[in-house]
């Protein structure tokens, strides 16, 4: 077991005790004892220790879900609902610059991009909070003969088990407490063990801000053990994941035992058209962006950059240029805009792709190997990269790398790149960039997938919904699709004659 290392950057949340797990109100040790390291991607240092629960943890977790489910919590009005979301946006608040730090630490995104986040993760609570004043059923007219009056209710699903990624922690963590807190769910959520740090420091502020005990619990832990165990629990009556879709593959599997609703936000190869006619001083960055913000770490990032064939090569120099020309380096630095990736793990299959693009061909206009120079050799730390030269068929340009790599592709015709676009088997974010209104809409209806950008890329807004087609997913995120997702539509019916 490695030592933490005390050059480690400062955190009031890193107190060099092992962080425990929250149930039922207690922060508990695992039931077996054992414990995790946390690393920091920049350093390879070893941050915290963590709890490491597994199924037991999980059973003891879920008990108190459902006894908060069924106590006084299932009678909360929606006002006391919405003051307690309200009460935890503005302890957020109050602490936002804390918490955007330790994601920081714990997976590497630059600090101008979690503090970035704060507009967005204050605004979710807000959202919710206003969401849950605003859940109603409807009275509907029947057509049987006698007098009958029918009208629905709508009620929480019940317990929510609650697996997250590591690649926004904070944001990804209040997407599913939010709308659990506003419709009345409990929630057992299961960190990724390569950054349990930020749910486990916002569980507290759910506890300072007055979450009774049982509402929300927390087990670290990992996913083969701590998730299996949560996605297959006949106590839970909805997962909600976000990750890869071979482990989405696997939650639905292990959520057929008792059937339980499961909604889904999974990976992506997405597509992003930019035609000749667009403002290309601005497509440059916006394409650029759209892969290399939180070094590719985006589940839509817009990996296949489809190219009009005349501006191909002048296009994809320029976006090889704006890649070249930004800062690498440790996310606590203020001046870095593209941080390391989040583990050794995740460096070795990015740099697997980098090389896998090379033997298929592809032409690197950037990057295209680890950075090793001085301090960087500790990290895990990629430059944005650039290939041209790619065909459809490739790898690099089927499949997800999770990396700050681009795969740039010529295309000659509308209705030509529409197919292109569509010939994958995700369909979560895409982009297109043109000044023609008319391509923008034919584009904006021929694609498929949940969300299409037209001269920006990755705009999210807390009532705009998200979610993906095809094998990204089901189910939506934000909007008032999402705090559906948490309620059951019950029927009654009442004989009035
Ligand atoms: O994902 P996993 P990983 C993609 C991305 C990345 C790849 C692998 O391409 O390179 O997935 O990343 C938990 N039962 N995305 O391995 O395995 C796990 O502990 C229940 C896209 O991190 O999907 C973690 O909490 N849970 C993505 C969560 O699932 C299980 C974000 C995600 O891990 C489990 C992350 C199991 N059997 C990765 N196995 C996006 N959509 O944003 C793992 N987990």
């Amino acid at each position: 077991m490695n030592e933490i290392n005390r050059s480690s950057p400062v955190h009031p949340f890193l107190d060099g005790k092992p962080k425990r797990m929250l149930i039922d109100g207690k922060w508990l040790e695992a039931a077996s004892g054992k414990t995790f390291e946390t690393i920091n991607p920049a350093t390879g240092e070893v941050l915290a220790r963590v709890a490491e629960g597994d199924a037991e943890d999980v059973d003891r977790a879920v008990e108190a879900a459902r006894r908060a489910f069924n106590g006084p919590w299932s009678r909360a009005k929606p006002f006391e609902r919405q003051s307690l979301l309200l009460k935890l946006a503005d302890l957020v608040e109050r602490h936002f610059d804390e918490l955007a730090a330790l994601d920081t630490l714990d997976m590497g995104a630059p600090i101008s991009r979690t503090r970035g986040s704060r507009l967005r993760a204050l605004g979710m609570l807000r959202y919710y909070a206003g969401q849950a004043v605003s859940i109603h059923g409807e009275t509907i007219e029947n057509s049987l003969p006698g007098e009958y009056a029918s009208f629905t209710l709508k009620e929480p699903v019940g317990v929510v088990g609650a697996i997250i990624p590591w690649n926004g922690p904070l944001t990804a963590t209040i997407w599913k407490i939010g709308p659990a807190l506003a419709t009345g769910c409990t929630v057992v959520l299961k960190p990724a063990e390569e950054a349990p740090l930020t749910p486990l420091r916002l569980a507290e502020l759910c506890q300072e801000a007055g979450v009774p005990p049982g509402v929300v619990n927390v087990v670290p832990g990992y996913g083969e053990t701590a998730g299996a165990a949560l996605a297959a629990h006949r106590g839970v009556d909805k997962v909600a994941f976000t990750g890869s879709h071979l482990t989405g593959q696997k939650i639905i599997q292990a959520s057929a035992g008792n059937l339980k609703r499961v909604s889904l936000e999974l990976g992506g190869k997405s597509p992003d058209v930019v035609f000749a006619d667009a403002d290309l001083d601005a497509a440059v960055p916006g394409a650029g962006m759209a892969v290399f913000a939180n070094s590719g770490q985006i589940c839509s990032a817009g990996t296949r950059l489809f190219v009009e064939r005349k501006i191909y090569e002048e296009f994809a120099a320029r976006v090889a240029a704006y890649g070249k020309s930004l800062r690498v380096g440790d996310g606590l630095d203020p001046n870095t805009q593209v941080g390391p990736l989040v583990s050794a793990e995740q460096l070795d299959r990015v740099t697997g792709y980098l090389a896998i693009g090379r033997q298929e061909g592809a032409r690197p206009l950037s990057g295209g190997e680890r950075l090793t120079e001085g301090d960087m050799a500790r990290g895990y730390f990629v430059p944005p990269t650039v290939f041209a030269d790619v065909r459809d068929d490739m790898r690099i340009a089927q499949e997800e790398i999770f990396g700050p790599v681009i795969s740039a592709i010529p295309f000659d015709d509308i209705e030509e790149v529409i197919t292109r676009a569509n010939a994958t088997s995700f369909g979560l974010g895409s982009g297109l960039w043109t000044r023609d209104v008319s391509k923008a809409h034919k584009l904006a209806r021929a694609i498929r997938a949940g969300s299409v950008w037209i001269n920006c890329y990755q705009a999210m807004d807390p009532a705009v919904p998200f979610g993906g087609y095809k094998m990204s997913g089901y189910g939506r995120e934000s909007g008032k699709q999402h705090v559906e997702e948490y309620l059951n539509v019950k029927s009654v019916w009442i004989r009035t004659d």
